[in-house]
């Protein structure tokens, strides 16, 4: 009977541990599905367009532009911030803190590390709301060397050395 109880004991705990994990797997994805599901969760409300440089290349500091509407209006004193992320890889924190230049025109500038798909998290936060959208777009080049990233202000692994976002 002893034995019996160990068995039992020791089967909980493993139960205990499976669902412990699977809630952390599935609470990683959720994160994730929800930040590329802010258009259509957002219908009515804020409305956010992202567009990178016409020809975007790995190493060069290039500007990038968001347009932040309401109903057609304009939204001033956003909080905008955008993280970059290449699809495949990880690169740490790469991105910038826009500044509005005209009434819902914001614009920031960035150094990619390297070329390929890489994915703009847009999030914009104003009084009462906060909306995250993603982006998908391309970049040219090979991976910069570690003495250029250091030039740019880039960490070996292409994230910002001074993030201020
Ligand atoms: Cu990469």
């Amino acid at each position: 009977i002893f034995t019996e109880k160990v068995k039992n004991m020791k089967r909980k705990w493993v139960m205990v541990f499976v669902i412990l994990l699977t809630s952390l797997v599935l609470a990683a994805c959720g994160s994730k599905g929800q930040e590329q599901q802010g258009d259509t969760k957002n219908e009515g409300g804020i409305d956010i367009s992202f567009k990178a440089p016409e020809k975007t290349e790995a190493g060069k500091k290039l500007e990038y532009t968001i347009n932040v509407m309401k109903k057609g209006q304009p939204i001033v004193e956003a909080d905008v911030v955008v993280h970059l992320e290449m699809k495949e890889m990880d690169h740490g924190k790469n991105g910038f803190r826009a500044r509005m230049i005209e009434p819902g025109v914001y614009k920031g500038q960035a150094v990619l590390p390297m070329g390929g798909d890489w994915v703009a998290y847009v999030n914009v936060k104003t009084a009462g709301e906060e909306v995250t959208r993603s982006f998908d777009f391309k970049a040219e080049g090979d991976m910069m060397l570690p003495e250029e990233m250091k030039k740019a202000g880039l960490n070996e692994d292409g994230s910002l050395a001074n993030p201020d976002f």
